[in-house]
C-alpha cells in the first residue's frame, strides 16, 4: 500500500519539490499551503501520478491547522510522513533596526507553525505506532550570521525541537529528523527581500546554488531507509558554500 506524506509548504521551492518527487515514488500527498490556486495547480500536475489531497491553510493560524488537518478525508487519515518545510525569512537587518511584524511572522510561522503541524499529527503516529517527521531548519539552525538574528533564533529552536521530539516520540516507534538546507535558490529571498527582485538574485549570483531538488532528492532518501534507520541530523550546502557567510563566487 502506498505511504502518503503530508507537506506543508508545498507551494514553492522544496515542498513543492519534494511533493513531485514524493509523487513520481509512490507516495500519496497532501500538500498543503496558503495559496490555493497553486494547490490545484499541483494537485492537476500529480493527480495522474498519485492519490493527492490538498490543504490551503496559514500555520501560523492555530484553528485553522486542526480544523483543516481534523478534516481530511478517511482515505487521507494515516498520515506516515510529516514534512514540516513551511517557513521563510522576513528582513534581514541588524536586531537594533529589525522590525516586529517580521520577527512575529518568523516566530508564528517557522516556530509556532511548526508546532501546531506537529501537534495535530503526532497523536495519529503515536496511535499507529509509527511515523516519520522530517524538520526542515537551515545552516541557520547551526550558526548565526549577522542581521540573521531572529530567522537565526527560530531555526536553532527548530533543531532544538527536533531533537526533543526525537526523544519524546522514541518509545512509540517514531522516526525523527532534520534536514538543514545550504543556500537553495527558491522564493525564499523574494520573501526576505519583500519582492526585491534584484536583491533576491543577488544571492545566488556567481555560485552554483542547491536547487530545491536537491533537497527535495535527499528527503526522499532519508524516508525511503528501511524503517530500523533514522536519520536524525543533516546538512546539506553547495560546493561553493563554505559557511553561513563564506561563498566563493566568480566575478
Ligand atoms: P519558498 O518561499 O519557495 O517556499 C516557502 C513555502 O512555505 C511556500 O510554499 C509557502 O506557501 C509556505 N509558507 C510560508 N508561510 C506560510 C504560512 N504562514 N502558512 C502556510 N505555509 C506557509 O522557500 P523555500 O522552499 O526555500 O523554503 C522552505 C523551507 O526551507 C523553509 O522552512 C525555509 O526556512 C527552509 N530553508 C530554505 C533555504 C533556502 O536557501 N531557500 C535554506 C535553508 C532552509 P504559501 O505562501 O502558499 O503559504
Ligand atoms: C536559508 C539559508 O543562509 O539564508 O535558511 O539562512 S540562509
Amino acid at each position: 500500500m502506498n505511504k502518503t506524506a503530508l507537506i506543508t509548504g508545498a507551494t514553492s521551492g522544496i515542498g513543492k519539490a519534494t511533493a513531485q518527487i514524493l509523487a513520481r515514488n509512490n507516495y500519496n500527498v497532501i500538500l498543503c499551503g496558503r495559496r490555493k490556486e497553486r494547490l490545484e495547480e499541483l494537485e492537476k500536475e500529480l493527480s495522474s501520478l498519485t492519490k493527492v489531497h490538498i490543504l490551503s491553510f496559514d500555520v501560523s493560524d492555530k484553528k485553522a491547522v486542526f480544523e483543516s488537518i481534523n478534516s481530511l478525508p478517511e482515505s487521507f487519515s494515516k498520515i506516515d510522513v510529516l514534512i514540516n518545510n513551511a517557513g521563510n525569512a522576513h528582513g534581514l537587518e541588524p536586531i537594533q533596526e529589525g522590525n516586529l511584524d517580521d520577527w512575529e511572522n518568523m516566530i508564528d510561522i517557522n516556530l509556532k507553525g511548526l508546532l501546531y503541524v506537529s501537534k495535530a499529527i503526532i497523536p495519529k503516529m503515536i496511535s499507529q505506532k509509527s511515523g516519520h517527521i522530517i524538520n526542515i531548519g537551515s545552516t541557520a539552525a547551526k550558526q548565526v550570521y549577522p542581521n540573521g538574528n531572529v530567522y537565526c533564533a527560530t531555526k536553532h529552536a527548530v533543531d532544538a525541537l527536533n531533537k526533543a521530539m526525537k526523544m519524546d516520540l522514541n518509545p512509540y516507534g517514531i522516526r525523527v529528523g532534520a534536514i538543514h538546507p545550504g543556500l537553495v535558490e527558491t522564493e525564499f529571498s523574494q520573501v526576505r527581500f519583500k519582492g526585491d527582485s534584484e536583491k533576491a538574485a543577488n544571492v545566488y549570483k556567481g555560485f552554483t546554488p542547491l536547487r530545491p531538488e536537491d533537497i527535495a532528492d535527499v528527503i526522499h532518501f532519508v524516508i525511503s531507509r528501511p524503517y530500523h534507520v533514522n536519520i536524525s541530523d543533516m546538512v546539506v550546502i553547495c560546493t561553493a558554500q563554505g559557511s553561513a557567510t563564506i561563498i566563493q563566487r566568480e566575478e
